[in-house]
């Protein structure tokens, strides 16, 4: 009998063990898609866990154990489960949108969401719980909530280079330009990526999405994809849009606008786009009706507006908005019957949103606005000036306030996860912005989704080498406020559960957090501009350093994307005048750059002996943080010899300029270390390859993209500077332009509007019929040259316009005053022009060229026509049309330094 039992109970202890427990989800049956996902979620995952799961819509009251109860707030069956069971209910008044609850009173567990997100949220949370601690905890009582209530991911539907014979953000959706966009998958694992990080919207950007979604009646002819690519089109954003509700994600399509289609364009015989060009009845009719048409098309689908770029002045983009945007979106809800107003987002990019906002909220109560957080770069969580201030207005205005993490040029292409400095700048955000929503690009690579530059014999996705990003982002986007050491404990062990344990962990976030300083501090102390037009990583010239106005600073840059501080120049004056510093100084920053290198790259040697997991990837991190180091050593020497040669420039004294070739000989040193370790494992350091890049040197055709193309532009310094200084050595003074300058030639072009009298350019001439603009001297290149003498005052109020034919390749010589004076015409700013280098015209060709009584110093920039007929329009405001040089005239940039014997001479030239 003894032995019976004991054999009963074994049998039973074994029995036991292989039954899987039994759980049972009663769900309410209103349920809709978004809850189901998470049901479907939490189900996977219970099994996994070896859970037998049931699932019914009505619960027993008696036989209830290992139940899990879900539901929206208000259900019937949430509701019943309240009456019934033992739950300590929370309070329902203080959970906002997307919160949830769990209430555990033992036996039972609720999930109760405040609506279909929130139950969805509760269930990833328990999912998340159960995958931790490997089963269900009945005694589970608490409740969350999101902070910012739009968190977002960005996708561009743009590429690296613009298509050929179009402009920029011109991109069709065809399996051609975007193979990635017709991939299923591909979207399942980037929404899947959103959900985990309860992230609740997706950004699609491209200029005009409209003629590769819609038809309309009135203009057939501006479909730019064909038949089968306009159908599978439909079925893919009917994909994606049904895919991501499931999510509880909102599809949100950004545009610019005035963008038409090219086919549209042709068919008009006018440009795509032109910042220039007035708002017609033509294209205003076209665009509310694509608005309209996509409206009924895809109601659900958010609309995020750009006025800027393609379209210019205040009027403009408020009448823009008010009479076409929102009258179009209107036109959209009434064909299809729907009252409730969508949300708009509107962009504060290159216009003035809060303007527009005033005018706007009279007619549409929905509206949205969006703002970049530090410009196209991370650089600071201690954001402040202008450019917070327009934060600032629109988070006050009281409409949902989107902060932007832009493009981050400064952080392309290596790995950047720096929990500390994101925890700090969402904080940032709430606290100096207002803001309550974020917007986030990719961590680099952005013209190239969904790629990283990693140089493997398989591209990586950026979804799984930038995890961190996502997800540190969108923690912070839930929730801002967590205690520092817990959230060292956390990433230690989600960093360590990846490459081996807690330990590794611990390092590798100390080398990201370390490297995390890095670039955005030598952006915001150092850089002349960010976003798409500086790589920072690929270095910077002595010349940037030592003179950075001559590269034309972004205005605003300083003052808004870093704490008070001084630039280098201003550092070196106040050395040499004996006066204070004030904020942070150019010296402390490279020397904390250098510190932050090397403590990471002792952190990341620290992980290596318990890393055992995804080793390839921690080899691929490791080099990231080694390549750091080596640029934070290359920028650390290269500004210690640009304040000697800064010193040199007020003492004049030849030592002060002997003492800056040991560092900058390291410097290139170091970045000969950065060319070793880049040159097998990166394709490319930043990921918009046109001309539209400016610093360290113009990307023109696609170049300049790696650190190896770089580093003869670097050595070639350093071989200049010692030139220079042996020959102020030996007595001669220095030979900063090798060539004789040959003077340019006027070349004629058929005129079909008159400008007006050309004349000579000598001294004495004005060259203005309605003011004075008396010319003093004239740089070599202009000798015999002539200009036209223009009516100011009319450019002031219509612009300039030029109309004209050439029968061969030429190029248009334009005076532009250095100044931001009211009534001047500035030239092209890339930051809020994208197109503004597409005939060369960013940069300045000859600089100081030419000196007018009482007037700014002039700098000449060229815009390049092919032969055939053309139309310029040049806003409004002075400048000096001084007419064409043949294009092929070899131009060799130079600064004829005609300026007031006042001012001080740039010293620029030791490095040249
Ligand atoms: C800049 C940048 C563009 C785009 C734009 C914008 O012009 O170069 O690539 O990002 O800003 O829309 O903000």
């Amino acid at each position: 009998m003894k032995t019976h039992i004991i054999y009963l109970l074994l049998v039973i202890t074994l029995f036991s063990c292989n039954t899987r427990s039994e759980i049972t989800l009663i769900l309410d049956k209103s349920l809709d898609a978004r809850a189901s996902f998470g049901v479907e979620k939490l189900k996977e995952a219970l099994e996994e866990a070896n859970y037998e799961v049931n699932v019914l819509t009505e619960f027993d009251k008696d036989k209830s154990k290992n139940q899990i109860i879900i539901g929206n707030w208000q259900d019937e069956l949430v509701l019943e489960a309240l009456r019934t069971l033992a739950f300590e209910e929370g309070d329902a008044g203080a959970l906002g949108k997307e919160g949830f609850s769990l209430y555990g009173n033992g036996e039972q567990l609720m999930v109760r969401g405040k609506d279909s997100s929130g139950t969805l949220y509760g269930l990833l949370a328990l999912k998340d719980q159960l995958l931790e601690e490997g089963v269900i905890d009945f005694d589970t009582n608490y409740s969350d909530q999101p902070e910012m209530v739009l968190r977002g991911g960005v996708i561009g539907v743009q590429k690296m280079e613009y298509l050929p014979g179009r402009k920029v953000y011109e991109y069709p959706y065809t399996e051609e330009n975007f193979p990635w966009f017709y991939d299923k998958a591909h979207w399942i694992a980037y929404l899947d990526m959103l959900v985990e990080n309860r992230m609740n919207s997706l950004y699609l950007w491209n200029g005009h999405p409209f003629a590769s979604l819609v038809k309309l009646e009135d203009y057939p002819y501006a479909v730019e994809v064909d038949e089968a690519t306009f159908q599978k089109n439909e079925e893919m954003f009917k994909f994606l849009t049904e895919e991501a509700d499931k999510r509880g994600i909102w599809v949100i399509q950004m545009f610019y606008n005035i963008i038409v289609s090219k086919p549209f364009a042709e068919h008009h015989n006018i440009a795509t786009q032109d910042r220039n060009r007035p708002i017609t009845p033509l294209l205003a009719d076209y665009t509310r009706k694509s608005i309209a048409a996509f409206i009924e098309k895809y109601p659900n689908v958010g609309l995020l507006v750009a006025l800027g770029e393609a379209m210019q002045g205040e009027e403009n983009d408020i009448e823009w908005f008010t009479e076409t945007v929102i009258p179009g979106v209107k036109d959209g809800l009434q064909a299809i019957g729907l009252s409730e107003e969508p949300p708009i987002i509107l962009r504060a990019h290159d216009t003035n949103a809060p303007l527009v906002m005033e005018n706007a909220l009279p007619i549409y109560k929905n509206l949205y606005t969006m703002h970049k957080y530090n410009g196209e770069s991370l650089t600071t969580y201690e954001p402040r000036g202008p450019w917070s201030q327009i934060h600032k207005d629109l988070s006050q205005a009281g409409s949902i306030h989107i902060s932007n993490v832009h493009i981050l040029a400064n952080l392309e292409p290596f790995r950047y996860g720096s929990p500390d400095f994101i925890q700090k700048s969402v904080k940032a955000m709430h606290e100096v912005h207002g803001a309550n929503a974020l917007h986030l690009y990719p961590q680099a690579s952005y013209w190239d989704w969904p790629y990283t530059a990693d140089k493997t014999a398989e591209r990586l996705n950026q979804i799984d080498r930038d995890w961190i990003w996502y997800e540190a982002w969108a923690r912070y986007a839930w929730n801002h406020q967590r205690d520092r050491d817990e959230e060292i404990a956390y990433w230690s062990k989600k960093i360590g559960d990846k490459y081996g344990d807690k330990q590794a962990g611990k390092y590798i976030l100390d080398a990201y957090e370390e490297t995390g300083e890095i670039a955005p501090k030598l952006l915001r102390r150092f850089g002349i501009t960010e976003g798409n037009r500086q790589t920072l990583l690929l270095g910077m010239f002595g010349s940037q350093l030592v003179n950075p106005y001559k590269w034309r600073v972004y205005p605003g840059f300083y003052e808004s994307c870093g704490p008070e501080g001084e630039i280098l120049i201003e550092y070196a004056r106040k050395e040499w005048e004996n006066e204070d510093h004030v904020g942070e100084t150019p010296t402390q920053i490279i020397q904390e750059v250098k510190r932050h290198g090397a403590k990471a790259v002792e952190a990341i040697e620290n992980a290596i002996p318990s890393v055992t997991k995804d080793i390839e990837e921690f080899e691929r991190l490791k080099n990231d943080i080694y390549c750091y180091q080596a640029f934070a050593d290359f920028f650390h020497d290269k500004v210690e010899a640009s304040l000697h040669v800064l010193r040199y420039s007020y003492s004049k004294n030849i030592e002060d300029l002997k003492h800056a070739v040991a560092p900058l000989e390291q410097s290139v040193a170091h970045f000969e270390r950065l060319v070793e370790l880049t040159k097998d494992t990166y394709l490319y350091a930043n990921s918009m390859q046109t001309a539209q890049r400016r610093i360290p040197i113009g990307g023109d055709d696609g170049k300049h993209i790696t650190w190896e193309e770089m580093l003869p532009h670097y050595q070639n310094e350093l071989r200049n500077l010692k030139r220079n200084i042996a020959q102020l050595e030996s007595n001669e003074k220095p030979d900063q332009v090798k060539e004789e300058i040959k003077p340019w030639n006027n070349v004629n072009v058929d005129w079909e509007n008159s400008l007006g009298k050309k004349v000579n350019l000598k001294a004495g001439i004005n060259l203005s019929k309605s003011s004075s603009m008396v010319v003093k001297r004239v740089a070599d290149e202009l000798e015999s040259f002539e200009g036209f003498v223009l009516d100011d005052k009319q450019q002031i109020e219509d612009g300039t316009s030029l109309k004209f034919k050439a029968d061969k390749p030429v190029k248009l010589v334009v005076g532009y005053f250095n100044t931001d004076q009211k009534g001047y015409l500035s030239p092209p700013t890339l930051e809020t022009d994208a197109a503004g280098n597409d005939r060369g015209q960013a940069e300045p060709v000859i600089l100081n060229a030419i000196e007018l009584e009482n007037l700014p110093r002039v700098n000449l920039h060229t815009y390049s026509f092919e032969a055939g007929n053309h139309e310029l329009n040049l806003g409004k405001g002075k400048v000096l049309i001084l007419g064409f040089v043949d294009g092929a005239t070899p131009i060799n940039p130079r600064d004829a330094g005609l300026i007031d014997p006042s001012e001080k001479v740039s010293v620029d030239w030791v490095f040249y």
